[in-house]
């Protein structure tokens, strides 16, 4: 019975600074994820151009708390068990590892937390699948060594996965180096803990620090791949293919240069070197990038197995000046499709564009995908009997299952599963809201950070449990 082949991994995915709270709990160590708040002052800190490195009185910080799943988990788990999950994407805080980053010796605290996480997922039936940095760096790594500009981040990126990779050996077996990689070009602090002084090159410091990310994550894999010749290490994009907004040729060259923004990191992390357009690039631009002798040999040998991403929408763009004017100011710079429809936050909806993602990256790279993430963030709100009748969410995630459906049975594109986003309530993290919600599980929390934290299914959870139970076949 059904839509995908057997073993296809249903679940659902999260990230520990949107979800955890307990931020100084258990010896865990501040990060930059604790430092962002809500409000004006989130852009400007996430992009890295107002310095944030301690948090102050004035400001909310949604990561504290979140939805406090470090002391829920077990309840949490088990309803996700409910619904049938066969698979759980989540993350784990490298500075509850090492809470400064750089210690000799693991926090051990830290490591019976997950383990206890992961035996109540294995306690089910269902797969870990392990996102390794979902945005985060210790804050002792970013104020002593600049973080990712720094060549030191790899030995003690390394040495967190290894310890890791040790601990849990036999329970998990997919793991992802970095999340969205891609994001450090457009959230620096947020996505890899990076801060400009005045007058520096940025671009510069972007792409150095991308490639301590792509050696640290081919060195993982080859460490991985030691400890447990099993493991399945992959990376993980931000997709959502860019249109071009008239059939004008520039409009079409334009909209690859965009593409290949985001692609670089996957062609580098897939076939294992950089490729021509970049170095190209580098060379207009005057970026250098400074190399161990080593390095290319590591990228080469060391691919990953799967390629992972997330898709919410596709993105479009056009070469002229005046009319790619009204997307400054966004993270991914995108035009409005007219033929598409939007969410409450302006991301628009495009189900057959996740055809055409999974389509392209598959065409690129011949490996096998995950979508990692996908989802509508949407306000709900609970009916006088108590019930949550987000039938907008079932219908979005419905027309994007159909397409996954028809990139794999029609186009025959390999897929090993589909983790929706926030398959739970959390905190947003371009917004730092709960009001925009994604799950199946509502969570009595509002953007001030006050509510019981109370759980409630909404009428998508039994929904989602029917899709998994017939394998993606019913989806009415
Ligand atoms: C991705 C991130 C997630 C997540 C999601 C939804 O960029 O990997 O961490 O939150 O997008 O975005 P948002 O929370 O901004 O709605």
């Amino acid at each position: 019975m059904g839509r995908l082949p057997e073993g296809f991994l249903w679940g659902g995915a999260t990230a520990a600074n949107q979800c955890e709270g307990g931020y100084l709990e258990g010896g865990r160590g501040l990060a930059n994820v604790d430092v962002i708040p809500h409000g004006r002052d989130r852009f400007p800190v996430m992009q890295g151009t107002l310095k944030m490195t301690e948090c102050d009185e004035e400001h909310f910080y949604p990561s504290h708390e979140a939805i406090d799943m470090y002391h829920t988990y077990k309840d949490d788990i088990a309803l996700f068990a409910e619904m049938g999950f066969k698979c759980y994407r989540f993350s784990i805080a490298w500075s509850r590892i090492f809470p400064m980053g750089d210690e000799a010796q693991p926090n051990e605290e830290g490591l019976r937390f997950y383990e206890a996480l992961i035996d109540e997922c294995l306690k089910y039936g269902i797969e870990p699948l392990v996102t390794l940095c979902h945005f985060d760096v210790p804050m002792h790594l970013i104020t002593s060594l600049g973080s990712w500009r720094n060549r030191k981040m790899v030995e003690l990126y390394v040495k967190y996965c290894e310890t890791l990779f040790t601990r849990f050996r036999d329970k998990v077996k997919y793991w992802l180096t970095f999340n969205e990689i891609n994001m450090l070009l457009h959230l620096p602090f947020m996505g890899a803990g990076l801060l400009f002084e005045e007058g520096e090159q940025e671009e510069q410091i972007k792409y150095q620090a991308a490639h301590h990310e792509l050696v640290a994550s081919a060195l993982v894999t080859k460490r991985g791949h030691e400890i447990n010749p099993e493991f399945k290490i992959g990376c993980m994009l931000a997709a959502g293919n860019t249109y071009a907004n008239t059939c004008a040729p520039e409009d079409v060259w334009k909209s690859m240069e965009k593409d290949r923004e985001n692609y670089f990191f996957i062609d580098v992390q897939s076939r294992g070197a950089y490729p021509s357009y970049a170095l190209k690039m580098f060379e207009r631009e005057g970026i250098q990038i400074a190399m161990e002798p080593e390095d290319e040999k590591t990228l080469k040998e060391n691919t990953v197995d799967f390629i992972s991403f997330s898709y919410y929408s596709s993105r479009l763009t056009s070469a002229d000046p005046k009319v790619s004017k009204e997307t400054e100011g966004n993270v991914f710079a995108t035009l409005k499709n007219p033929y598409l429809k939007a969410s409450e936050w302006g991301w628009q909806i495009d189900p057959l564009g996740l055809r055409i993602t999974l389509n392209s990256l598959y065409d690129r790279y011949q490996k096998p995908l995950f979508i990692v993430e996908n989802g509508l963030g949407a306000v709900d709100t609970i009916k006088e009997d108590g019930t949550i009748d987000d039938t907008y969410r079932i219908s979005y995630l419905r027309e994007h299952i159909k397409a996954m459906e028809a990139a794999v049975n029609e186009d025959g594109v390999e897929l090993w599963g589909y983790t929706p986003w926030g398959c739970i309530d959390l905190v947003s993290a371009s917004t730092g809201e709960m009001k925009k919600r994604y799950g199946f599980i509502y969570v009595d929390k509002d953007n001030e950070g006050k509510g019981s934290l109370e759980r409630k299914k909404k009428a998508s959870f039994d929904w989602y449990k029917k899709v998994i139970a017939s394998n993606g076949e019913d989806l009415d």
